[in-house]
């Protein structure tokens, strides 16, 4: 038998509808001020597109996600749940969630761990890994939706699968780059295909 697969998998973005949950309480504490709708939101920092549409209203979006029950409360995005839960069932497989906590600690840390029990149980804890540096994690895959990953570790052991999310899917990728549509699109493909390798 060889080695098992190890798949890093990212939360926000990719497990968690954290531009859904953003822009819902956004409007429900400034009903009064723009938005950006998720058709319309590009780049990576919601808070830099807020900025160039208001200068303001740049901090008034970080006061959404640092606010207690933001991550919390946060809905799975489709399929995620189910998908994630089978990966981990696979043989040959290791499953880590990789993600990067806002650096405002409050909330954030806690949350993330008590939305992880609540959706996978309690022993999926062994399996959380919280860094602001994904680049000196270990991995054959990491599922982000974040574009530009980069660390201290130029050289990473993984490769990034780019998952589609609102704020990325404009964007041209070199060919070499792969991406996941949503958890609808064949994971177990791109998972079969690292195997290969
Ligand atoms: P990750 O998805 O693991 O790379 O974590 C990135 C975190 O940053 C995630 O919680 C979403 C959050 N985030 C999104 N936009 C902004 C922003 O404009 N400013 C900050 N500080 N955090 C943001």
């Amino acid at each position: 038998p060889s080695r098992p697969l190890r798949v890093l998998v990212d939360m926000d973005g990719v497990l968690a509808d954290f531009e859904g949950g953003f822009l819902k309480k956004y409007r429900a504490r400034y009903p009064d001020l723009p938005y950006i709708t998720l058709d319309e939101r590009r780049g990576f920092w919601v808070s830099e597109q807020y900025g160039k549409l208001q200068p303001e209203l740049s901090e008034k979006a970080i006061s959404i996600w640092e606010s207690k029950n933001f991550f919390m409360e946060l809905d799975p995005l489709p399929g995620a749940v189910e998908a994630l839960k089978e990966m981990a069932e696979l043989e040959a497989t290791e499953v880590f969630i990789c993600t990067s906590p806002i650096k405002k600690y409050r909330y954030c840390p806690y949350e993330k761990f008590a939305w992880i029990e609540k959706h996978f149980g309690h022993e999926f804890l062994e399996h959380v890994i919280l860094t602001r540096d994904k680049t000196i994690v270990s991995g054959h895959v990491l599922i982000d939706d974040r574009p530009d990953i980069i660390g201290a570790e130029r050289t990473p052991t993984w490769e990034h699968v780019l998952f589609t999310a609102c704020h990325n899917k404009h964007l041209q990728l070199p060919a070499s780059c792969h991406r996941l549509h949503s958890w609808a699109d064949d994971w177990k493909a791109v998972l079969e295909s690292k195997r290969a390798c």
